[in-house]
């Protein structure tokens, strides 16, 4: 057996030094700082802490308890908010719980559609399905790539669903949420934001501040463009007592026995760099994916929305029908070391099959690349889907172009050069 620990261990020392030499352009990924990666092997791991803070069914949770704390504070000072929850292990698990406080089975519950970038958790299959809600789909503009607020005023006040999502997996734009809110105020729906993409914007005071806006609770994950681990948390403001108590109580025991104390105690390194460094951080991802849609326009593709300057988010979609579609496409890229996802974009009818490419520049800009290595990408991206050049030899000129990122920014230890952020070392069995 211990082949097959052998094995697991070699298999992910490959991927590893796969990464090492790529350039990783997906939207919802990211690299964890130093102090908080060292956490995940913490013996936190290892327990158990039912309940919360100073509440708990186990003993042995004095220091969890104070990591908690900590983590729930800097959680409110981040993002402005009364309420915070960090129990969910998820994203999808936060979606759950906002859909378990404040829904009913067979309640209309607003969304977008997955063609228009909705998270699965919107689908019958996801999230929407386990609580058996009914969607209310929101009118989209796809020129605009955002909520049609005319049309889905009409749709929101003859539908009168319960609560309100605005969220996106294809996220290039801020939500309407502030010209609707009028709306979910007339109907009692709960305003509620899935932050999952867009978190590290709000927070570093880059894209939209939805609980100004109308929504009284964010969910999200916390590895996207906050840059911290696999883990889910919910924010609210202007919820009532008993509105908390409901969310509180659907985050554990409705969607959590134990929550993953390794990670959240990650989370709260996360959050606090965030605070130092998270607008600079976010601000240059915005820049970088800007400038690699302009670069990538400028040399053919056709980057969905040109007249908007393509994105006000990490994201960039791009429509690749021509040059094979989405899924030729991706297998093309990371063929050559270029690692993105197929997406379904507006009007396609095949998730299988869909039109586009989804590309987000968090993880480049965490290792320091600029608006530079953007355009050398969409060069790259020239070279390889319109000027024919094999992928092995593209590879090359892509880990070439990946050698000297090896710090992260943007974090505490930054400048530990030593740091290898793809490593994994340790003793052979
Ligand atoms: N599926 C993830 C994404 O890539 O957007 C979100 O959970």
């Amino acid at each position: 057996m211990a082949g097959a620990v052998r094995a697991v261990r070699d298999a992910v020392r490959r991927h590893s030094a796969r990464f090492e030499r790529s350039i990783p352009l997906i939207a919802s990924e990211n690299l964890l700082s130093p102090y908080a990666k060292e956490l995940l092997v913490s013996d936190f791991h290892s327990r158990y802490a039912e309940g919360v803070p100073g509440d708990r069914y186990y003993e042995g949770n004095e220091q969890v308890d104070e990591v908690e704390n900590l983590c729930l504070e800097l959680a409110r000072r981040l993002f402005g908010a009364s309420f915070a929850d960090v129990r969910p292990i998820s994203g999808t698990v936060a979606n759950l719980a906002v859909l378990k406080a404040f829904a009913d089975p067979g309640d209309p519950v607003g969304t977008c559609r997955l063609a228009d970038g909705a998270h699965i958790s919107s689908a019958g299959f996801g999230a929407f399905g386990l609580r058996s809600v009914k969607p209310v789909y929101y009118a989209w503009d796809p020129a605009r790539m955002t909520i049609d607020v005319e049309k889905t005023r009409a749709i929101l006040k003859e539908a009168r669903p319960k609560l309100c999502l605005f969220g996106l997996s294809l996220f290039l734009f801020p939500l309407p949420v502030k010209e609707l809110a009028p709306v979910l105020e007339e109907v009692g729906a709960v305003g509620w934001y899935d932050a999952a993409h867009v978190l590290g914007l709000i927070a570093g005071g880059q894209f939209q501040d939805p609980l100004r806006e109308g929504c009284q609770v964010i969910s999200a994950s916390t590895h996207k463009t906050l840059p911290g681990p696999q883990h889910g948390i919910l924010l609210g403001e202007g919820l009532d007592a008993e509105r908390e108590k409901r969310l509180r109580s659907a985050a554990f025991p409705g969607v959590t026995s134990n929550h993953h104390l390794h990670t959240m105690a990650a989370l709260a390194v996360s959050l606090a760099e965030h605070l130092a460094f998270g607008a600079a951080y976010a601000s240059a991802t915005i820049d970088n994916a800007r400038v690699l849609a302009q670069a990538l326009h400028e040399r053919g593709f056709d980057v969905l929305a040109p007249d908007l300057g393509f994105t006000r988010s990490h994201t960039l979609a791009v429509r690749v029908t021509a040059e094979g579609g989405g899924e030729q496409v991706s297998r093309r890229l990371s063929a050559a070391g270029i690692i993105t996802n197929k997406n379904l974009l507006p009007g396609d009818t095949s998730s299988k099959h869909p039109g586009g490419v989804r590309l987000g520049t968090p993880e480049v800009t965490r290792v320091g690349m600029g608006p530079s290595e953007m355009v050398r990408i969409a060069e790259l991206f020239d070279a390889l889907l319109h000027k024919g050049r094999a992928p092995a030899t593209v590879a090359e000129e892509v880990a070439e172009l990946k050698r000297p990122f090896t710090t992260l920014k943007y974090c505490f230890a930054e400048g530990e050069a030593a740091y290898r952020f793809y490593d994994l070392v340790g003793r052979e069995p």
